[in-house]
């Protein structure tokens, strides 16, 4: 496909608003715009302007903006044409822009052009279309940093060290001494393992980017009116679960998604589990246990009136809390449950501590704090395979193979790396990624 068509979409959403922009890109945006504004446009200068259809009819007012290329988001010569908000008056603007020679942008079409003309890498303009889509104010804070770049500094520095270790491995191929060769693994071997430790701290921190922009599963167990429903109105502020005071109430999983301290989360409340239970309560209970399979984090509900005296509130599990419920029922003189939280879902009590305990547990600052990069499943993907032709240099490197097939390893290493942010990313991925982006973007 070429890319010195001109381009058109609009760049807003589609309904009523007070203004929405319509974006041209491409080497005829300046023509066809000053046809359809009748005006000469002063470079990044916001022009108030009628624009007129092909059979110069007024179809709305509002301003046009030039920006010449290379200086706009595609790099390319850019107009942005700003009428009222609402449908037809777009749909007008655009016929008339079809009319004049610019086709209808794909899917990402503006992003892809960016990237061909080295506006942004791939991973700054994922994070756009992430950033977009951010369904929390934390998922938003992590897009923003890779948007700025934060995400492909990081793969770089590696990059950087990659490249150093393979031009090592290069001289030393250049020398048939022993001694060199010896040396030359050494500290081949001692680069490697730091740079492998290097990438895991990475992907954990990509990891936990790509889970924000997706939300945290969390879901609560426990047995039969220990105050699960509860616990789960309180924490989504809503009255959504029904809560009675018969054993067995909640059957079916009850989901929502909601906010917790700035993360998107998708809170679960679950059948209580419990050994004789008639039919439909057990049919709850196995959809309970696969919701728990599937869980980032489990919080256990204990009803606090019903405990021993001597009950062990040793917490093992590792995503796991545990909360003693009904606190408000207890005596003052109840035992601190050790690591576990007391709270109250009826007063609110505790709630508060269990909200920073989830948090914690996610490993996710609270919102004011710093948040990790956004990514998605193929960054963590390229890093997976990245790691393991590291593992396979590492251990070619120990095993005294040949030097030639450890720079093999490392080669393949350095080019998914690079598909990260792009640089050696092929068309068809390329194709794959911007297609997912919405059309105007
Ligand atoms: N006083 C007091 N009562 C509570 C508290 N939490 C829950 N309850 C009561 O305990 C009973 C059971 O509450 P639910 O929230 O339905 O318990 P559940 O764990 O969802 O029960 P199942 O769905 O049957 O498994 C209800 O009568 C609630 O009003 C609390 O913190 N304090
Ligand atoms: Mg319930």
């Amino acid at each position: 496909m070429s890319k010195t068509e001109t381009i058109c979409a609009l760049a807003t959403p589609s309904g009523n608003a007070s203004v929405g922009i319509i974006r041209l890109s491409g080497p005829c945006a300046l023509e066809i715009a000053k046809k359809v504004t009748h005006k000469d446009l002063t470079p990044r200068y916001a022009h108030f302007s009628v624009f007129f259809d092909q059979d110069n009819d007024v179809i709305d007012q509002g301003i046009a903006i030039y920006f010449p290329a290379p200086n706009s988001f595609t790099g390319e010569e850019v107009v942005e044409l700003q009428p009222h908000g609402n449908p037809y008056v777009y749909q007008r603007i655009i016929n008339a822009i079809n009319k004049l020679g610019a086709r209808h942008a794909l899917a990402g079409e503006f992003s892809e052009r960016a990237f061909i003309n080295g506006k942004l890498d791939l991973t700054q303009l994922e994070a756009i279309a992430d950033l977009i889509a951010s369904g929390s104010e934390q998922a938003a804070r992590s897009a923003v940093q890779s948007m700025q770049g934060k995400f492909s500094e990081q793969v770089q520095l590696i990059l950087n060290q990659l490249i150093q270790i393979r031009t090592h491995i290069e001289a030393s191929l250049d020398f048939a001494e022993e001694d060199i060769e010896t040396e030359a693994r050494e500290i081949v071997s001692k680069k490697l393992t730091t740079l492998s430790t290097e990438i895991n701290v990475l992907f954990d921190i990509a990891q936990k980017g790509a889970k924000l922009q997706k939300g945290f599963t969390i879901v609560l167990t426990g047995s039969p009116n220990v105050g699960k429903s509860s616990l789960f109105n309180a924490l989504c502020v809503q009255d959504r679960a029904i809560v009675t005071n018969i054993p067995g109430t909640t059957r079916d999983v009850v989901s929502v998604d909601m906010e917790l301290n700035g993360i998107p989360i998708r809170l679960l409340d679950t059948a209580g589990i419990r050994e004789h239970a008639e039919q439909i309560e057990q049919e709850g209970i196995v959809r309970a246990k696969s919701a728990m399979e599937i869980a980032d984090a489990i919080i256990h509900v204990l009803d606090g009136t019903e405990l021993a005296a001597e009950h062990n509130f040793e917490n093992t599990v590792e995503n796991n809390i545990t909360v003693v419920n009904k606190s408000d029922l207890l005596d003052n003189d109840f035992n601190q449950p050790g690591k576990a939280i007391l709270i109250s879902a009826k007063t609110g009590q505790g709630l508060d501590k269990l909200r920073n305990q989830i948090c914690q547990l996610l490993h996710i600052q609270p919102s004011e704090q710093q948040a990790p990069f956004s990514a998605r499943a193929r960054h963590l993907d390229a890093l997976r395979r990245c790691l393991q032709h590291f593992e396979r240099a590492l251990d070619q490197t120990n095993k005294l193979s040949p030097l030639e097939l450890v720079a093999e390893e490392l080669r393949i290493a350095q080019q998914i790396l690079g598909e990260i942010t792009g640089e050696f990313t092929p068309d068809d991925l390329l194709d794959y990624v911007f297609r997912e982006f919405c059309i105007g973007k």
